[in-house]
């Protein structure tokens, strides 16, 4: 993608919204760069497998650290690098199949932990990377290589879904939209606990949802996004839960807990309890 870093060179298809993704979180991380006066090296990108996961190789010039790791594991790396380092700006990016297929039990859990990163989660409804299999976010019916009958499962919903399992912030984006993902995107990396930017990135090869997703008045086709109202209150979960059920897809910040703890918060007061054990003592624990 860069001239400047051939060695990070890589393909999207054209019109593939994982671009605007890409430029997106390069505006954001640029942005939070230059007020806070935090070097580049603060920030590391973790990558799923996936088209998504090429987002890992980010900027032209000087580079965020990067792990372009395992399919559906992005949040247990991310945890790993925020316990080793809390002051990091840790920046997940995934895929639909790779945080809410294989990767949806880490979901819960960070939730609970409330894990100080920011996921940006690519929506195609569809396995780019493996040629076009159904997603969690395949509609049903669908005819896909996995299903040659129409998907037979039902749907997920994502933001219902972050919602219901306790995740802090909320956000919902569309790769057509640009500079108010940027906004939603940068607006995530500073608030202090798990925050997922989830963003509609239609497949241009397998699955075109740009008709669906901004309407097409000649072939008669409504949006299928909305902004979220100016009078949303995003601190009420209930509102949320309404916004995100209403059959079309909000873009805007959907929902903000106010005043969370952050794991890093809460391990600093589980330590300041802890009683530090002599050697002695710490190997007597071993005695059986
Ligand atoms: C453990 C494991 N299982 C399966 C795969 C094969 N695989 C690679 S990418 C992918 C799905 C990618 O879909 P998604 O996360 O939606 O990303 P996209 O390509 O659509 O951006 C799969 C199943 C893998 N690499 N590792
Ligand atoms: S296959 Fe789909 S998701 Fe992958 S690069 Fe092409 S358009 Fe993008
Ligand atoms: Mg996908």
């Amino acid at each position: 993608m860069s001239k400047k870093n051939a060695e990070y060179d890589f393909k999207w298809c054209p019109g593939c919204g994982d671009f605007a993704v890409k430029r997106a979180i390069e505006v954001a991380v640029r942005e939070r760069m230059v007020r806070t006066e935090l070097p580049v090296e603060n920030n590391v990108v973790v990558a799923g497998i996936g088209c998504s996961g090429n987002l890992v190789h980010l900027l032209d010039g000087p580079q965020p650290f990067g792990i372009h790791g395992i399919h559906g594991r992005t949040l247990p790396v991310a945890m790993g690098i925020k316990m080793a380092n809390q002051d990091l700006n840790v920046i997940v990016v995934a895929g639909d199949g790779d945080f809410l297929s294989i990767g949806s039990e880490h979901i819960g859990p960070q939730a609970l932990r409330n894990l100080d990163v920011c996921a940006i989660i690519m929506d195609n409804g569809v396995y780019g990377l493996t040629k076009g299999q159904s997603s969690p976010t395949t509609q049903t019916g669908e005819i896909t290589p996995t299903t040659p009958y129409g998907k037979v499962e039902g749907v997920v919903n994502p933001l219902h879904h972050y919602l219901s399992l306790g995740v802090s912030h909320v956000a919902s984006a569309f790769s057509s939209k640009p500079r108010e993902m940027a906004k939603l995107i940068s607006d995530a990396m500073d608030y202090p606990g798990f925050a997922i930017v989830h963003v509609q990135s239609p497949c241009t090869t397998y699955f075109d949802s740009y008709d669906t997703l901004r309407g097409n008045a000649k072939k008669g086709i409504e949006p299928g996004v909305f902004d979220v109202p100016e009078d949303h209150d995003a601190s009420d979960r209930q509102a949320a839960l309404s916004l995100v059920t209403s059959g079309k897809i909000p873009l805007g910040l959907v929902f903000q807990a106010d005043e969370p703890v952050t794991l890093g918060q809460r391990l600093g007061m589980a330590y300041a309890k802890a009683k530090p054990k002599g050697i002695e003592d710490q190997i007597s624990a071993f005695n059986v």
